[in-house]
């Protein structure tokens, strides 16, 4: 009885999908109405549905959400929120990149209170934002990635548009080439940022993967990612981590960023950067951008999407922006005015609190000053624990294991080379919530953990396969 109602329920919502492909497309609807009623009103247990001449009635005591499966948890956030309901007291959350004090508390820039009292100060009002975002914010962003003096600021040649962080930014990318490149490939490192794909898949955007992260040397397949973007057809997209590459903490050298631009330059494909740690796997903003600042110094033509979650703490105010350079000022002029009706439709405009912030900070020479002074201190805290783990597990290991990797690789990661069962048991006996790729962010740790984080390591290491 119930698969039968699921059939019919099924049927009807075939029918409901079906009628609005035809509104897309412009035929004349079928003229559906779902009605529920009875002799005495509406009755809540049966569902009556007419479309033109086929009637149909449906108890709804089988939900018509009954096809919708469940969905998995989301492989990094999703560890936020199983170590959230882990009451141990060695809990320890080393899954998602964001930075924590030696307390292991969350920390508010205090460059960022600043910025706020100001906005309390000046009674800034909540109005919307145009679609592009606030010019001030857009100014600054472009400037920080690529210097105030850059040509192609000064020629005009750049297209910024305000996006919900870097994520949102990466996804107005992704709808841009799906809308005006259609079946352009991208190509992606492996590994990657568990997201990347998502975005691409949900964009309607084909990618494939280039190799990127060697096993066996634990370092850069530089020979393979140049094989890869070489082999992958002219016009591609070429997605590249501006710094700190996310999850290996591994970037290519200043010379094999030159070779890798003469590829790209070669194959004509298209340079897509995701900025989402300026500043933080140096300490310095402008090394973090040379990557970039190279190929467009190149007069590439070339997206970049940048985020302010982790430079500047500002994870939950969604504040980043997508830039597209282009070779003149009028292709820039037109790609922002299709970014704008590509965001238009998705969210309408983006949220003011966290862009006046960004502006306010790189607008004022003092503030701008103190947030790099804060930035060298969580990078400088993340590269401390960096080499205090290394010290004790180089101590406590007698196998002979090289673990140097640890201290080679930068930003906030590091890519332990601990595979699933390996990951599962680190979290499972030692409860270090962690990706199940090995990933460890080392922005959760704090000194006092360094040698029971060492311990579980190496146990999960040698006694797990
Ligand atoms: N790009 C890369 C390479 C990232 O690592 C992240 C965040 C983003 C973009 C997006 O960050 P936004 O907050 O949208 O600006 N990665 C973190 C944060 C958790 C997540 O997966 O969103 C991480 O732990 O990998």
């Amino acid at each position: 009885m119930a698969s039968s109602l699921l059939s019919v329920a099924s049927h009807t919502l075939s029918l409901a999908s079906s009628s609005s492909l035809e509104t897309h497309t412009g035929k004349p609807k079928l003229g559906c109405n779902t009605l529920r009623f009875n002799k005495e009103g509406p009755n809540p247990f049966t569902n009556s549905r007419s479309c033109g001449r086929i009637s149909m009635t449906v108890a709804v005591n089988v939900s018509r959400f009954e096809g919708i499966p469940m969905a998995p948890p989301d492989p990094i956030l999703g560890v936020s929120e199983a170590f959230k309901a882990d009451t141990s007291e060695l809990k320890l959350n080393l899954g998602v990149g964001a930075y924590r004090t030696e307390e292991l508390q969350p920390y508010v820039l205090k460059v960022v209170k600043k910025a706020e009292n100001l906005m309390l100060e000046r009674g800034d009002n909540k109005e919307y934002l145009p679609i592009e975002g606030l010019a001030a914010f857009n100014k600054a962003t472009a400037e920080l990635l690529l210097g105030a003096d850059n040509p192609a600021i000064k020629q005009q040649r750049v297209a910024t548009v305000q996006g919900l962080s870097g994520t949102g930014s990466l996804r107005l990318g992704a709808a841009l080439i799906e809308r005006y490149f259609p079946g352009a490939k991208v190509l992606i490192s492996a590994p990657t940022w568990g997201n990347h794909k998502n975005i691409f898949n949900d964009a309607r955007v084909p990618w494939s993967e280039y190799r990127y992260y060697d096993p066996k040397t634990v370092g850069l397949d530089f020979e393979g990612m140049i094989e890869d973007i070489k082999s992958a057809p002219e016009g591609s997209f070429v997605l590249l981590h501006g710094c700190a590459h996310n999850p290996t903490g591994i970037d290519p050298t200043p010379e094999q960023w030159e070779k890798i631009a003469d590829v790209i330059q070669e194959k004509n494909h298209i340079p897509f950067f995701d900025v989402a740690y300026q500043g933080f796997a140096s300490g310095s903003l402008d090394a973090d951008a040379a990557s970039v600042r190279l190929f467009v110094s190149r007069g590439l033509e070339v997206l970049v999407a940048q985020s302010y979650s982790k430079n500047l703490g500002l994870y939950a105010e969604r504040i980043g922006a997508i830039n597209v350079i282009s070779s003149s000022p009028e292709a820039a002029t037109r790609v922002k005015s299709q970014l704008k009706r590509l965001a238009r439709p998705m969210y309408s405009n983006p949220p003011v609190h966290g862009a006046r912030i960004v502006a306010d900070i790189v607008g004022n020479p003092n503030l701008f000053n103190e947030w790099k002074a804060e930035m060298e201190m969580m990078a400088g805290r993340i590269k401390s624990v960096r080499h205090q783990l290394y010290d004790s597990i180089a101590a406590k290991d007698k196998s002979g294991k090289d673990w140097s990797f640890i201290v080679k690789q930068i930003g906030m990661f590091s890519y332990t080379g601990l595979n699933k069962e390996q990951s599962d048991h680190m979290t499972n006996k030692w409860r270090v919530y962690m990706t199940k790729d090995g990933r460890i962010s080392l922005a959760g740790l704090s000194a006092a953990k360094v040698e029971y984080l060492a311990g579980a390591i190496i146990d999960s290491f040698h006694n797990v396969s």
